[in-house]
């Protein structure tokens, strides 16, 4: 029995409303369906593996909130630990114990954490660690690479991917020329331009900032080489490495993508799954860097609800269900039973596509060239990845609304709602080939 859930007239009247009162309807451009045209559900409570919208419709989820859900909606051990934390207080503005507490957690997981400063989301640990990194070297340049997103931080805010490249806006207005000044940005992948930009800048250079897999321009994978050769350049420079796993850490291993290739950077900044949904990100890395923050050092970081302790309670609550379930074995079964799907369902209708996947991460570009960076990921028919979104949505298959980001799959998602996605997305492959 085909799924139709096509109506969505309650979301389409909120939506209206809601554009009349917050910029484009949303609190977040990456929820606006810029990229693939419509009205976005709107969403009335998670399951699981699944959303339902204000209109009854059902969806499988495979944003996860953009991420943090890695054990699915409404985890009861999630919600056990907030409600916990819920009965002694919201917020304190004063030390709790909850903070060390996942403070220990995170530096025993993490390979290149040896200390930890809570923050409230991804932005926020992104444009401290570049902060830290260029007071602790006293340089002021930094590499980023185009499509990869950090976050909407001034000095980075520029060749950015996600929502920036999606909406076509991949360096905001609103960003003087002096923010972006010391900011070189340079293809991913691109060994041989590293060297280079390293040879002329080297010794000016406070940091590199990299998605180690990115999501951003939807999934991309690095080549061995290219992460090889960054960290040997920029322990030859004496560059601050930071790898930038909002996304990747806890994702695509307990350590993140850092354990995965055994590469280990000299800070990394976190968030999403950190915070099991409530909002937390995090900077660390080495003690000799991090003892440079205030109050410790002099380099000045702070945040009224840093540490808050219901998000702290969420966030042990995840970290604990990680380390007492090793998720990661059945997290590449799914992925890979999906790209399968994906392949065969493509493969069936005659639409070429290139998917890239790590894990539980995976992105499936309208290209039949591989994608490798911006140039190549920019290639992408968005157009036709548009028309197989809402032919996935209408069949209650709920994607990352642009071919620009990655999707997630949760733990807790089932073999039959892998099967089942595979059925839609082969309709909606269909549809395109009819088209
Ligand atoms: P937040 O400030 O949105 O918590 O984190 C920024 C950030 C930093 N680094 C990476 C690698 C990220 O992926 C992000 C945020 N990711 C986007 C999705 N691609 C968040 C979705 C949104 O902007 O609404």
């Amino acid at each position: 029995m085909s799924v139709d859930t096509s109506v969505r007239a309650e979301s389409e009247r909120l939506f209206r409303r809601a554009a009349e009162l917050i910029p484009g309807g949303v609190n977040s451009p990456a929820r606006a369906f810029g990229a693939v045209g419509g009205t976005p559900p709107f969403m009335r409570r998670g399951d699981a593996a699944y959303l339902t919208d204000v209109d009854g419709n059902r969806f499988i989820d495979y944003i996860g909130s953009w991420g943090p859900h890695l054990f699915g909606h409404r985890h009861p051990a999630i919600l056990q630990s907030i409600e916990g934390a819920l009965e002694i207080g919201t917020s304190f503005g004063a030390p709790t114990a909850a903070e060390g507490a996942l403070a220990e957690l995170v530096v025993s997981m993490v390979p290149s954490i040896e200390m930890v400063r809570m923050v409230n989301s991804g932005t926020e640990a992104t444009m401290s660690a570049i902060r830290v990194a260029r007071g602790f070297t006293g340089r002021s340049g930094i590499i980023k690479f185009a499509g990869c997103y950090h976050g909407h931080v001034d000095s980075l805010l520029v060749a950015a991917g996600s929502g920036a490249l999606t909406l076509g806006c991949p360096s905001s207005p609103g960003v003087p020329a002096g923010a972006t000044a010391d900011t070189l940005v340079l293809p991913y992948n691109d060994t041989e331009q590293l060297r280079q930009a390293f040879a002329v800048n080297g010794d000016q250079l406070a940091a590199v900032i990299i998605e180690p897999v990115v999501g951003n321009m939807g999934c991309v994978i690095p080549t061995s080489e290219f992460l090889g050769e960054l960290r040997r350049l920029c322990h030859h420079h004496g560059t601050v490495l930071i790898f930038d796993e909002v996304m990747t850490g806890f994702r695509l291993a307990a350590g993140g993508a850092q354990e995965l290739f055994g590469v280990t950077p000299d800070m990394t900044t976190l968030g999403k799954i950190l915070g099991a949904g409530m909002p937390v990100g995090a900077y660390g890395g080495r003690a000799d860097i991090m003892k440079c923050v205030s109050p410790a050092g002099r380099v000045y970081q702070a945040g009224t609800l840093s540490g808050n302790p219901v998000a702290m309670a969420a966030g042990r609550a995840m970290l604990e269900l990680i380390r007492s379930s090793s998720p990661y074995a059945r997290l590449e079964q799914l992925g890979s039973a999906l790209e399968s799907q994906f392949r065969g369902a493509a493969g069936r209708a005659g639409i070429p596509v290139s998917i890239n996947r790590v894990g539980s991460m995976l992105t499936v570009f309208m290209t039949d060239q591989p994608v490798t960076d911006l140039a190549s990921a920019s290639r992408s028919d968005t157009a036709r990845f548009a028309a197989w979104f809402h032919g996935l949505l209408n069949r209650g298959v709920y994607l990352p609304c642009s071919q620009f980001e990655a999707m997630f799959i949760s733990a807790v998602h089932t073999d039959e709602d892998i099967v089942a996605t595979g059925v839609a997305a082969e309709a909606a492959f269909r549809e395109l080939a009819a088209a």
